[in-house]
């Protein structure tokens, strides 16, 4: 059966194009910066916004048509697989993700949930040998079923804690099956409400021990993806233990877990912790901890993550920037966790944002990898510095000034001398790229 029956495959039309379902900057083979966009990109289809969510939120109920929903059960999660690679292969993407209870429904007990599970695993096996796109990673939802309300590894009650340990093993096993690239753990119910009924102690140990035995278990089945934490403050608990990409970086220092983790950056989570996406990009950058992106957008206006397809060129093009400065993302890929609007309910839709995401991000490489060749920043910011590099500044940082060095310095330099940041100009210099490149 075809889901889709209303749209063709997608195929690059280039920027005068009236077409809607076509692209108009991303044309996966042109190549920039001595890679194809395809390669550099990395696009994947989240299957829970893109198949499961049905556009119901607090205060309303389902809203979004989905010919999948004719069925019920193991039927409805046999068509949704069906329907998946249509999208993919309609939309020609190289990659999706999925959280276990996405793709099959629990069952009465945990061996029918894996059971469940084992039916669609190997029904997507068979699609996997022909289809072009790949799996980037899967994860264990371990927030929505009421057995997680005290959270999952950080939970107060050990029997919760097993359960968690036996949902991410069979996560790993599911990931070696299907050749995932990554393995994502995002602590959806991690965290805490309140601190006066919470040992804050035992469950930042606990999630570490539920890390390091995860980190165990893959090496014994030979599961090579990359394990990736995803940083979020709050949403649904007050306070996430993986509040942002410091904070959780500075977690895996503490237990020894940093060698093991990368961090899976999502645009919306960044806002929401205050900062900005290129801020969360950048630190996990120079950390050497830069993963994967979960490419979506939030809205300023509201104070929660909202999912929304990148549509802001200003930030795709920062985002950009900082993943060419990494080298591309390895194994990692940009995976829209982002879901149209409640309004935008037609099948189509699912296609329309897409084409959207996918043509902001390939509109944000090029002007970003522009902006490389030229060594636009690199030239300000390597000015800015210039202090450092020679004289006081470079016993500074070559270790070897100290306090009474120092001093003496200050006595006999005055005055001091500060130059402009310029901020304004560099705006006005990106902005010229924005709109010529
Ligand atoms: C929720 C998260 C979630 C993860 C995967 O806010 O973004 O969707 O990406 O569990
Ligand atoms: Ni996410
Ligand atoms: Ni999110």
């Amino acid at each position: 059966m075809e889901y889709f029956s209303g749209v063709k495959k997608i195929i690059y039309e280039g920027p005068k194009s009236q077409n809607s379902l076509a692209f108009k900057y991303y044309n996966p083979q042109e190549l920039v910066a001595g890679k194809t966009m395809e390669e550099h990109l990395r696009f994947s289809v989240a299957y829970w916004h893109t198949f499961t969510h049905d556009g119901s939120d607090p205060f309303g109920s389902e809203t979004m048509l989905r010919p999948w929903d004719t069925y019920r059960g193991m039927d409805r999660a046999k068509a949704r697989v069906e329907a998946a690679f249509e999208l993919f292969d309609k939309l020609d993407v190289p990659f999706f993700a999925f959280h276990d209870r996405d793709i099959a429904p629990e069952g009465a007990t945990l061996e029918e949930t894996n059971a469940n599970l084992d039916q669609i695993i190997t029904m997507m096996k068979e699609y996997l040998k022909t289809s072009k796109t790949k799996l980037l990673w899967n994860t264990a939802n371990m927030f929505t079923h009421p057995r997680f309300l005290h959270g999952a590894a950080t939970t107060c009650n050990a029997d919760v804690f097993a359960y968690a340990a036996a949902q991410v093993k069979k996560g790993l096993e599911t990931g070696k099956e299907l050749g995932a690239d990554n393995y994502v753990f995002w602590g959806g119910r991690e965290g805490y409400v309140t601190l006066l009924n919470t040992d804050l102690k035992l469950e930042l140990d606990n999630l570490a021990r539920f890390f390091h035995m995860a980190v165990t278990y893959a090496k014994e089945i030979g599961f090579t993806g990359q394990f990736l934490i995803e940083p979020k403050p709050k949403e649904p608990t007050k306070h996430q233990y993986d509040f942002d990409a410091q904070t959780a970086m500075a977690f895996l220092r503490n237990y020894n877990l940093q060698d093991y983790f990368k961090m899976n950056i999502e645009a919306n989570h960044a806002t929401l912790a205050g900062h900005t996406f290129q801020h969360e990009l950048r630190i996990s950058r120079i950390n050497g901890m830069l993963g994967s992106v979960d490419a979506n957008q939030g809205d300023m206006l509201l104070g929660w993550d909202t999912d929304e397809f990148p549509t802001d060129l200003y930030e795709t093009t920062l985002a950009m920037y900082e993943i060419l400065q990494n080298g591309g993302l390895g194994k990692g890929g940009l995976n829209f966790d982002a879901k149209p609007r409640r309004e935008s309910f037609e099948p189509e839709d699912l296609f329309y944002a897409h084409i959207a995401g996918m043509d902001t991000f390939a509109r944000g490489l090029k002007v970003a990898a522009q902006l490389k060749e030229d060594q636009v920043f690199e030239n300000i910011i390597g000015e800015r510095y210039n202090s450092f590099k020679e004289g006081i500044g470079l016993a500074i940082v070559e270790g070897n000034a100290d306090f009474h060095t120092l001093e003496a310095y200050a006595l006999q330099n005055k005055p001091i001398v500060n130059q402009s940041g310029r901020q304004e100009q560099i705006k006005g210099i990106l902005n010229q790229y924005l709109l010529e490149v």
